[in-house]
């Protein structure tokens, strides 16, 4: 699934071995895109959950990630208390091939003046300091928000691809942010968002 690698110029190099869209940012700041399961992903050392604010399970990403996780991860999550919207709570991570689990709760889409962007990026920026609290390096992410919650990925995705960009930089032991991403759209709306974000980030 080579779509391009793209480095912090405008280089484009497609013959990346593995995956994935690809934007180095210097300062050990990486962002790399991927097509398919989250639950597959062994290259992080933490996989983001998508998941509501009783951290009890559901459908879409979170259904999976139970699944293949296995029963002791809702045992786990019982003991939690919930998380707010906005928020991320962190957990081992059972079956899957990834040392913990951090679930977040991503804002229902209500038509964009409900704080939507605001949490949104929270949700993203509190994964990635658990991720530098927790010693994960790696952390893949899916698309939260633009299943069952609504979001219009085209909206999401540069809000994402921002707000794991500045808190990188704020937690430098994270060296790379994972964006998973389950079909074809989220993956084209990712890799525009990534190559938009060329042109802000620099003064
Ligand atoms: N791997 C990667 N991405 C996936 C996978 C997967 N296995 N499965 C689905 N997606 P959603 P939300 C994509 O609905 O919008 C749950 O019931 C999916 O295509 O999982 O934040 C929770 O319990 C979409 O692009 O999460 C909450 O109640 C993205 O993941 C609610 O849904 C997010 O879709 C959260 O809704």
């Amino acid at each position: 699934m080579v779509v391009y690698r793209r480095t912090g110029s405008d280089e484009i190099d497609s013959s990346a071995p593995t995956s994935t869209g690809h934007r180095g940012y210097g300062l050990g700041v990486e962002i790399t895109l991927h097509l398919g399961d989250i639950t597959q992903d062994a290259q992080a050392d933490a996989i983001v959950n998508a998941a509501n604010e009783s951290l009890l399970g559901g459908g879409g990403v979170d259904g999976a990630i139970h699944r293949a996780a296995g029963p002791g991860l809702l045992e786990e999550c019982r003991a939690l208390g919930g998380c707010l919207t906005g928020e991320a709570k962190i957990t081992g991570a059972h079956r899957l091939p990834v040392a913990r689990i951090i679930h977040t709760v991503g804002p229902i889409w209500r038509g964009g003046g409900h704080g939507e962007p605001g949490l949104l990026d929270s949700c993203h920026r509190r994964s990635v300091q658990l991720a530098a609290e927790h010693g994960c390096a790696r952390v893949s992410f899916p698309a939260i928000s633009t299943g069952v919650f609504g979001y219009p990925v085209e909206l999401a995705a540069p809000v994402a691809i921002r707000a794991v960009r500045e808190a990188m930089v704020e937690h430098p032991s994270v060296v790379e942010v994972r964006f998973c991403l389950f079909e074809q759209p989220a993956y084209e709306a990712f890799a525009a968002a990534l190559r938009t974000d060329t042109a802000t980030e620099r003064p």
